[in-house]
């Protein structure tokens, strides 16, 4: 097969005279082709199938025990000006870069296949959806990227139709950590990997297309790409808010898209209909409003600590037609995961007799793959061109202590100086140290893909005549105590979070106006059912004065790094904060 459309050919012909694949595959997304690269998968030791009576269709990929996590370090920008990239991202001159991955790719796929794997981001039909071909030489990326993304032949026709797509080249190399490389060039709309096969190094559509080049063609034409869930709050009268939310990886995105609502809640009518977990795009509509689409068709989400009790929608999914990467497994092989909450380990990530003296038996980063139609909670509205309208935006991310559990932005401008300054804990999703606070501007310190400065002042730029933006609003579940227990229970009681939030935006409740943004009061927030003693309840919506004049000076700090680029709007913001802090 071939196209119909010369840029497309030219371009894999070219890529196959430099890789040297013993065979060319153009993937059309079909059942049956599906099912032959499984059985080659499955000869090749790439997948393992597990108990087909517990988990038909299920199958189990372990990687390479050096290839686990994004690779934040090995991870390029690169743009002309090295200014455009910004600090917030590794830079490398678009020539350099050519060269170094040119050698790389030299001959890498002897003896391999070569597929090329047309894909849509967004519903097939949309005007907001994006399109791009991956050509790599993973069976498992092929399976991996049909599940995530509108895949195959409708994806094809669509980009012969618009002549034009994002050129994503990809190789696993020889999974060699030091001849690893994921570059970006925001200007020739293309990617470039090499040398992993895991998650957003691999599966270009995700991090690579739909992030960091998405968001440098969304600051050219008006829009967002954002690293947010959306998530549908239907209440019991029928009316249904759709929210964005920002937080880092591995900060219970998938949880809170996909959150069963606490018993009370139930009762009443309320009921929770779930977009996706992990990217936002947005655009202003005709009536000013931002509309929001899920670029992906599936979920690759974080296995451990998912279980009945924190994510009951995510473990229904899981039963049927699922690709795990780097679980452990049962004795009757059933995957498994530390917080699965039943069952025990045979063997681990590595496939080794599972001994806990190696540490976990499912990798903390370990994943699985399955597509959003399997979610009992996905709603047909995440299938709906025009998108949906938000209603609010949350920022949130892992803070022990500090930041309160809720509070509002008092307008956009402060809003995008909530986001800017946010900052988490880091998480097993990339390599490198876990645990330690730093800033993650709107969580996309690892995918904005151009100067963060610019990027506030994109933001920024929504807020104009006409416009009628989503509230904003940051969100913290993960406050410790003295003792270093968690404050607030989380998952599905954060609904009761939501709650607050919403009536704020259809004007139902009363906020308390303190120095870093609306607070609510104690009493407008439905605690009926919980254990939670009023003191901790009171410290969770509190503001600790001196430790917020610490923070506002780090962010003041922080906003300088970016040097004379960072918009003054922000700058002015967050002098009149600590103005009031003082
Ligand atoms: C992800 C991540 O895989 O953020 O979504 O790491
Ligand atoms: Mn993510």
């Amino acid at each position: 097969m071939s196209s119909k459309l010369a840029a497309l050919n030219e371009w894999v012909a070219s890529v196959a005279q430099l890789t040297q694949p013993a065979a060319i595959h153009w993937c059309d997304g079909s059942d049956a082709e599906n099912s032959q690269l499984v059985a080659l998968m499955l000869s090749t030791g790439d997948l393992v199938r597990l108990n087909e009576s517990s988990h038909p269709n299920c199958f189990l990929h372990r990687s390479s025990p050096s290839d686990v996590a994004r690779v934040e370090h090995l991870t390029f920008v690169c743009t002309s000006d090295k200014e455009d990239a910004g600090q917030n991202n590794n830079w490398m001159s678009p020539a350099d870069a050519h060269a170094k991955m040119d050698a790389l790719y030299a001959g890498c796929m002897r003896g391999r296949t070569l597929y090329v794997v047309p894909y849509c981001m967004g519903p097939i039909d949309s005007p907001l959806s994006r399109c791009g071909v991956e050509i790599t030489d993973s069976p498992y990326v092929v399976a991996n990227m049909r599940i995530m993304t509108r895949m195959g032949a409708p994806a094809q026709a669509r980009i012969e139709r618009e002549g034009s797509f994002v050129r994503g080249l990809h190789s696993i190399g020889e999974l060699d950590p030091d001849r690893r490389f994921i570059m970006h060039f925001p200007e020739e709309l293309a990617i470039q990997s090499f040398g992993s096969g895991y998650g957003g190094n691999a599966l270009l559509g995700k991090k690579c297309h739909a992030l960091r080049i998405a968001s440098y063609q969304a600051r050219t034409e008006g829009w967002l790409a954002e690293h947010m869930l959306i998530v549908g709050i239907e209440n019991p009268q029928g009316e249904t808010h759709y929210v964005a939310a920002a937080f880092p990886s591995a900060c219970g995105k998938t949880n809170l898209a996909m959150l069963i609502p606490p018993e009370g809640y139930l009762r009443d009518g309320w009921k929770v209909w779930t977009v996706g977990d992990d990217i936002c795009w947005m655009h202003p509509g005709p009536d000013g409003r931002l509309y929001a689409i899920n670029p992906e068709a599936g979920f690759f989400g974080v296995a451990p600590g998912t279980s009945d009790k924190t994510n009951a929608n995510a473990m229904a999914m899981l039963h049927h037609d699922a690709i795990f990467t780097n679980v452990g497994v049962t004795a009757d092989n059933q995957p498994w995961w530390e917080g699965i909450g039943s069952g025990e380990p045979a063997k681990d990530w590595q496939g080794r007799p599972y001994d806990q003296a190696n540490g976990p038996a499912a990798h903390p980063n370990s994943r699985f793959t399955v597509s959003a139609k399997n979610c009992p909670s996905y709603t047909a509205m995440a299938e709906d061109p025009q998108g949906v309208p938000l209603s609010a935006i949350m920022f949130g991310g892992r803070r022990e202590s500090l930041v309160p559990l809720v509070f509002e932005a008092r307008d956009w401008t402060h809003g995008v100086l909530v986001g800017a300054s946010m900052a988490s804990e880091t998480t097993a999703a990339a390599t490198g140290a876990v645990g330690v606070v730093r800033r993650d501007s709107m969580a996309m310190k690892p995918f904005a893909g151009y100067n963060f400065a610019d990027y506030f002042a994109h933001w920024l730029s929504f807020d104009k005549p006409g416009a009628n933006l989503p509230k904003i609003f940051q969100v913290n579940w993960f406050r410790k105590n003295e003792a270093g227990k968690f404050m607030w229970p989380g998952f599905g009681e954060n609904l009761r979070v939501l709650e607050w939030m919403l009536k704020r935006v259809t004007g139902q409740a009363e906020a308390l106006d303190t120095a870093v943004g609306l607070l609510p009061k104690v009493s407008d927030l439905n605690v009926e059912g919980l254990d939670l003693d009023q003191a901790t309840l009171e410290q969770l919506v509190s503001v600790d004065r001196d430790g917020w004049k610490a923070e506002m000076a780090s962010i003041g700090e922080y906003l300088d790094s970016f040097g004379e680029r960072t918009p003054h709007e922000l700058k002015a913001e967050r002098a009149k904060i600590a103005a009031r802090l003082a």
